[in-house]
């Protein structure tokens, strides 16, 4: 079908890795015609190809994952984002601002198509495991989760990133004198990282406190007089720390069930040259050398799997609360903190505690995204966005 030809030709592209100086400075087109207009045309393009490598990575599933009928959902959503994707490649002319809109519309549809994908793939593996589908072959389901969700992360980015850049001001943001220089769409680039542990660490606590008597403090820790920041995604780095902390605090709580007072749980922040560290340190007890692996595992979780059969429309985002007890936390963090070039590392002594380490690129020029990609056979050169901005202001 002209469907298929269409996916054919877009699986052929190599997917543009952006850096987070590339996003900044295409973000700061002073011209807002200009900008929504190279957007919609950016999105366009790139939204077709990367979508139709996940279809085709979605095809070289077994069969009988296929015909799971979760992930047979999640594919055909992406079916029909492709499609609406490649039909718009007429409704982004540089010439009507209502396009532009029109575009943008579609956009916010396919974002809001995919807003359960997660919880909705969780629930089909859960499936194909319960029916020994998944025997001998975690490690493989395992890799093929890092990459699709990493894949949807940076889809998910980018489509995010174009409707926060096109939207007009709002009041809020027309009054915030800050806006116009520190914020470039969904990117601070003067991300204050001490005050986003805080967040992060005073909601894990209250959410702690309704479960676990014990719930340690937390310290925030910088060296000098350092208030570290740099340029980055706040909420990426919310979810990352907030996971970290979440499991700190219910190890140190469990650890020390019965003591008069917990060890509170220390949050080291440091930039240096090129990166920017974050250490999560808890005295919980640690888990066995052994064990760490399996914490970056999907199948793998201590907390009881919600029972979610039953609830199967509108469901909520992947940050939300019915994915807790999925297991899906620590390998989703650490793929946040790769996507633009960064890590997660856990170190752990059993006997005493455990270190969880945040490394990310505190230099804009060399965060860049870190994607899988379906590799077909032959690849054909397409300008990237950095020739397309060139090749646009020139002409
Ligand atoms: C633990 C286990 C763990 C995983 C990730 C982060 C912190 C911790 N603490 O005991």
């Amino acid at each position: 079908s002209s469907l298929e030809s269409a996916l054919a030709r877009s699986a052929k592209y190599q997917i543009s890795r952006l850096s987070l100086a590339q996003l900044l400075t295409f973000g700061q087109m002073e011209d807002p015609q200009l900008r929504m207009n190279q957007s919609c045309q950016f999105i366009q393009n790139e939204g077709v190809i990367r979508l139709a490598h996940m279809i085709k990575e979605m095809r070289t599933l077994p069969d009988d994952f296929l015909d799971e009928q979760h992930i047979r959902r999640v594919y055909n959503w992406y079916l029909e984002s492709f499609r609406d994707l490649h039909e718009a490649e007429h409704v982004t002319p540089a010439s009507s601002p209502q396009a532009g809109y029109v575009f943008t519309d579609r956009v916010r549809s396919i974002l809001h198509r995919h807003s359960s994908t997660v919880l909705t793939f969780a629930m089909g593996f859960r499936n194909l495991k319960k029916q020994r589908k998944l025997r001998n072959c975690e490690h493989y389901v395992t890799s093929y989760l890092d990459r699709f969700l990493m894949s949807r992360i940076g889809i998910r980015f980018l489509f995010n990133q174009h409707m926060t850049l096109v939207e007009p001001p709002g009041q809020a943001q027309l009054e915030d004198d800050n806006r116009g220089s520190r914020w470039v769409g969904s990117i601070d680039r003067a991300c204050d990282v001490c005050h986003i542990a805080y967040d992060a660490a005073s909601n894990a606590k209250l959410l702690c406190e309704t479960t676990h008597i014990n719930t340690p403090d937390f310290e925030i820790v910088t060296p000098g007089d350092q208030r570290p920041i740099l340029s980055y995604v706040p909420s990426h780095l919310y979810h990352i720390l907030f996971e970290l902390l979440k499991n700190s605090f219910r190890a140190v709580g469990e650890h020390h069930k019965d003591a008069s007072s917990v060890p509170p749980v220390k949050v080291v922040i440091v930039k240096g040259d090129n990166d920017l560290t974050i250490k999560v340190s808890d005295e919980g007890g640690g888990i066995p050398f052994a064990d760490v692996p399996r914490l970056f595992s999907y199948f793998y979780t201590t907390a009881e799997t919600p029972d979610l059969d039953s609830w199967e429309e509108g469901m909520p985002d992947m940050n939300n609360a019915p994915l807790a007890g999925f297991g899906y936390g620590l390998p989703v963090s650490r793929l946040y903190a790769r996507y633009f070039g960064g890590d997660l590392k856990v170190i752990s002594v059993q006997g005493y505690g455990t270190d969880a380490f945040v490394f990310l690129h505190s230099v804009a020029e060399n965060a860049h995204e870190v994607l899988p990609s379906y590799r077909p056979a032959e690849l054909e050169y397409r300008r990237n966005q950095t020739d397309w901005m060139a090749h646009q202001q020139r002409a």
